[in-house]
């Protein structure tokens, strides 16, 4: 689609959130007619910008998305948030109307290449690592989409400064982009997700493989090898393997491209030549799962043919981002740690396996106070529970979830347990106790006590910081 095609057409927009509001402005004076509907009423937050996108023609419905404006439209623009189970979705379907996201009409008319990051876990450790690499190298990039900031909004706005879209895209986003094809696409991991917005697990693995089946011959797909799902994707273009796990001479000699670990350091193995790029102590990041994503970091700018010295200092300063095992500070050598983004038992056992092998200088291991709970997703706790008993020392409960955890504890034999009332008692006590570390890793979502995880994780940090 150009521009002289979007002049003729009506453009429904569903939703009023970032996506919505980013696409709007986006249309602004290039299309026919503008609409917008979101089902809930006008909130506080945007009616400024409510008001100054009605000056500039674009008609708003609240509190309900019409059959009147649905029948107006030649094309949508939809949230990612809206599910193609909702009775709203099916309507569009059955009258053939055009179904798109916000990063399909933004690739119809951006000028850059697209890196596209996705996965289950990691895409926006790895998606922030990739664009502070590249920009540490002289080159100029933003991370946007699913990490937070419209791709559209950029494609708008900074088309002409940068360099290269570092793309967080999730299978929501992936799903309503029909012909997208990217420079780069990374399929980090695939676990079972978001299975109340598919069709069912096969759709969201089928949605994650169409990024990489719909690139063109000359592009490159940066493939999870220890991730069995995605090993046995067939791409149409170059691949760049990753894995952090132990590989056969073989597997290294049958590929062109592999980034992996060995002996402690992460190297890049291109055409017959195999380069050291940086030793694992000399990450910020901890856990094996950051490895992950640095190897996929590392496969990425090698494709962009960054030099390796580069790559080395950019990875050397990479902090990590907020809310992932992100270190708060030391108290009395207490090390305390901020993990809030870790909404279900999943992310709680990476955090645990990334800190449970610290040591002190004598070789004895740290012990560790685990904070755990807030509203419950009712998810399997075994494995969690497991690794629990094997390395951690004792577990502070708060929140909805407190009681079935403590339940599911008491029952695997689990002794040390304190139950508090909220997360100020959880970290008083989780400070008088004799551990040396604090780690809060919820494994829970936030919105019992808290707006999102990370108000919940900056409250966290605020209160260890006023001690
Ligand atoms: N709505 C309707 N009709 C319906 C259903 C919903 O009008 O039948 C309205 C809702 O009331 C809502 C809007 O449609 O106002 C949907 O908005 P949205 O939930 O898509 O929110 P945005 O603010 O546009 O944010 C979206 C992503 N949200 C989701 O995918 C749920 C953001 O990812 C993303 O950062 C942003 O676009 C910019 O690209 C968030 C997320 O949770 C962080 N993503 C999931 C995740 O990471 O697990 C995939
Ligand atoms: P996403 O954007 O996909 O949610 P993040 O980078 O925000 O991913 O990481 C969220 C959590 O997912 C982390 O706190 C960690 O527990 C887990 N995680 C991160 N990277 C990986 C990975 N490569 N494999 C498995 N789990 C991971």
């Amino acid at each position: 689609m150009d521009f002289n095609t979007l002049k003729n057409k009506t453009v429904l927009i569903i939703g009023a959130g970032k996506t919505g509001l980013a696409t709007a402005q986006f249309l602004v004076n290039k299309a026919k007619k503008i609409l917008l509907t979101e089902s809930k009423e006008e909130s506080k937050d945007i009616e400024e910008q409510v008001q100054s996108l009605s000056k500039l023609g674009i008609e708003f419905e609240f509190n309900r998305n019409s059959d009147e404006f649905i029948n107006k439209s030649d094309l949508v623009v939809i949230s990612p948030g809206i599910s193609p189970k909702t009775e709203l979705v099916k309507k569009l379907f059955s009258l053939k109307i055009p179904v798109i996201s916000d990063i399909e009409l933004g690739s119809y008319f951006c000028t850059k290449p697209i890196i596209a990051i996705t996965g289950t876990n990691g895409k926006t450790t790895t998606t922030t690592l990739i664009s502070h690499i590249l920009n540490n190298s002289g080159k100029k990039t933003i991370p946007c989409g699913n990490i937070g900031n419209p791709f559209i909004n950029i494609v708008d706005k900074m088309d002409k400064e940068i360099d290269y879209y570092v793309l967080e895209i999730s299978s929501f986003q992936i799903f309503y982009s029909p012909t997208l094809s990217c420079d780069i696409a990374l399929c980090l991991n695939i676990t079972p997700d978001h299975l109340d917005w598919h069709i069912d697990l096969n759709d969201y693995i089928e949605t994650k493989y169409k990024l990489l089946k719909l690139q063109k011959n000359n592009s490159w797909s940066v493939l999870n090898w220890s991730d069995n799902t995605i090993k046995n994707f067939k791409v149409p273009n170059n691949v760049f393997h990753f894995s952090s796990n132990p590989l056969d001479k073989n597997i290294l000699d049958s590929h062109e491209n592999f980034a992996f670990l060995e002996d402690d350091f992460l190297k890049v193995k291109r055409k017959d030549s195999i380069e050291n790029i940086i030793h694992r102590n000399e990450l910020k990041l901890l856990g094996s799962h950051n490895i992950e994503n640095t190897l996929a970091s590392i496969a990425t700018a090698k494709i962009l043919n960054i030099e390796t010295n580069k790559i080395n200092a950019a990875i050397k300063t990479f902090q990590g981002v907020e809310h992932r095992l992100e270190f708060v500070r030391n108290i009395s050598g207490k090390e305390i740690y901020n993990d809030s983004k870790a909404t279900n038992p999943e992310s709680t056992i990476k955090a645990i396996e990334a800190l449970s092998n610290n040591k002190h200088n004598n070789g004895t291991r740290k012990n560790i106070t685990l904070i755990l709970g807030g509203r419950d997703k009712k998810t399997d706790l075994t494995e969690m529970i497991k690794l629990i008993k094997q390395n951690i020392n004792e577990v502070i409960l708060f929140g909805e979830a407190r009681e079935r955890f403590e339940q599911e504890l008491s029952k695997n034999s689990y002794k040390n347990l304190k139950i508090v009332q909220n997360l100020n008692e959880a970290i008083d006590y989780s400070l008088q106790s004799k551990t040396d570390i604090v780690l809060f890793s919820p494994a829970c979502a936030s919105f019992d006590m808290f707006k999102n995880y990370e108000e919940r994780g900056r409250i966290f940090k605020d209160l260890v910081c006023r001690l």
